[in-house]
């Protein structure tokens, strides 16, 4: 099966002209380090006040907000698990973030969206098992959601992008 609406791309998500970036956020959605501190800096002070606005999100949901000065419309607000050695549920919860991510597109006519490798940086979620789990439930939502036109998955250095690459490459 051909997955032509899959880019995957080297760079940083905040610089990225899609309807929806996704942040890998915390519980608390009030920023933190990371692609989620990134974003923040680069949407400004609105995008805080929205988040604080929101009052959370649990682990493998997500919420959206505008995206203020990014060139993104909206931010869909995900969080990770943290990696606590793959006995707590962290695969299921991860699944589940890239799920909770497409239910947005639909209600909010989002054609094109960006992510980044949720959970594969502070959260300590080992590369090689978070990536099989992000492509394979990202092709599942593409079938299920034909109104979206492209997922650009977006690494920020050059071992996820080669990951990413090799996994989808492979099958
Ligand atoms: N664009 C794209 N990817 C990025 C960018 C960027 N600008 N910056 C970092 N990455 P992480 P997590 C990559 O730690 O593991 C925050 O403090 C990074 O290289 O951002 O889900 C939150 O507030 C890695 O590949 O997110 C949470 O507390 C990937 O994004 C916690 O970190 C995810 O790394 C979430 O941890």
């Amino acid at each position: 099966m051909k997955f032509d609406r899959i880019e995957i791309t080297e760079g940083d998500i905040t610089s990225i002209a899609v309807d929806a970036i996704v942040n890998a956020a915390n519980n608390s959605l009030l920023g933190g380090g990371g692609v989620d501190g990134a974003i923040h800096r680069a949407a400004g002070p609105g995008l805080l006040e929205e988040c604080r606005r929101v009052g959370g999100c649990a682990t493998g949901e997500a919420k959206i907000t505008k995206g203020y000065n990014l060139q993104a419309e909206w931010v869909i607000h995900t969080v990770g698990p943290v990696w606590r050695g793959g006995i707590h549920g962290e695969e299921l919860l991860l699944g589940r973030c890239y799920e909770s991510c497409f239910r947005f597109v639909e209600p909010y006519r989002i054609k094109t969206i960006a992510f980044p490798s949720i959970s594969t940086g502070a959260y300590r979620f080992p590369l090689d098992a978070a990536v099989p789990i992000a492509l394979a439930k990202i092709k599942e939502c593409l079938e299920k959601y034909p109104s979206v036109d492209k997922v650009m998955i977006v690494c920020f250095n050059t071992p996820v992008y080669d990951t990413y690459r090799s996994v989808l490459f492979s099958r």
